[in-house]
């Protein structure tokens, strides 16, 4: 990898690291609903689908030889912890968009886990620069609990946005709810401006 493939987020350089609100931790915890999924990379597929030209599948194979990148970021949890400078490395949320024709009505994105976890985010949330499905974290193979085989990170979000167990993408014409935002969750969750929970939407 050299240097001009490599993006770091701008979370190293922020003047200040840590949201209202949040406290900084050491170790990172393992977090989700429901039972840790186990993966077997034959038969993960990773799909794109809904509002684009032609719907594809990806195999694991596939995915790795897409243009890999690392973004540096910080994590900050919605129940108060972050923990600052992770390394990912995987396929940045650009390259996937580049694989298909996304149609013009497609304004939001939908992130399908398996096991049925779900994530929504705006389709310009989705495709910032350093949003990326990491393979790795510091260096390391993602572990089943951290989301093996591909995980989704989106640095500027609370960290309930960075799916675990990734299968696909569907782009949406309109909003719909993944599964934290439906339970009380907010609709975007930016950490900087404490977007926690959805009574605070206007
Ligand atoms: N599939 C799936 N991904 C998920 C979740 C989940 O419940 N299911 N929880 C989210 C939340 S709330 C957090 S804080 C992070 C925790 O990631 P970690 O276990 O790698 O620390 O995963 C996120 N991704
Ligand atoms: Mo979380």
């Amino acid at each position: 990898m050299n240097d001009e493939e490599r993006f770091k987020s701008q979370d190293p350089g922020r003047p200040s690291r840590i949201p209202p609100g949040q406290r900084p931790i050491e170790e990172m915890p393992v977090l989700h609903y429901g039972k840790t999924q186990t993966i077997d990379p034959r038969k993960w597929r990773f799909k794109i689908t809904g509002l684009v030209e032609e719907r594809i599948e990806l195999s694991l194979e596939e995915f790795k030889s897409l243009p890999q990148s690392k973004v540096i970021s910080d994590v900050h949890c919605v129940t108060g912890w972050s923990k600052l400078d992770n390394l990912w490395e995987g396929v940045l949320s650009g390259e996937i968009g580049k694989l298909v024709k996304i149609l013009p009505e497609a304004r939001f994105v939908m992130v399908h886990s398996v096991g049925g976890f779900t994530v929504n985010m705006s389709i310009e949330d989705f495709f910032e620069p350093e949003v990326i499905f990491a393979m790795k974290h510091n260096g390391k193979e993602l572990p089943p609990e951290h989301g093996y085989p591909v995980r989704l990170v989106v640095p500027k979000l609370y960290f309930w946005k960075s799916a675990k167990w990734v299968e696909g993408v569907e782009f949406m014409k309109e909003e719909k709810l993944g599964f934290w935002e439906s339970h009380g969750y907010h609709r975007r969750g930016d950490p900087w401006a404490e977007e926690r929970y959805s009574y605070q939407e206007r």
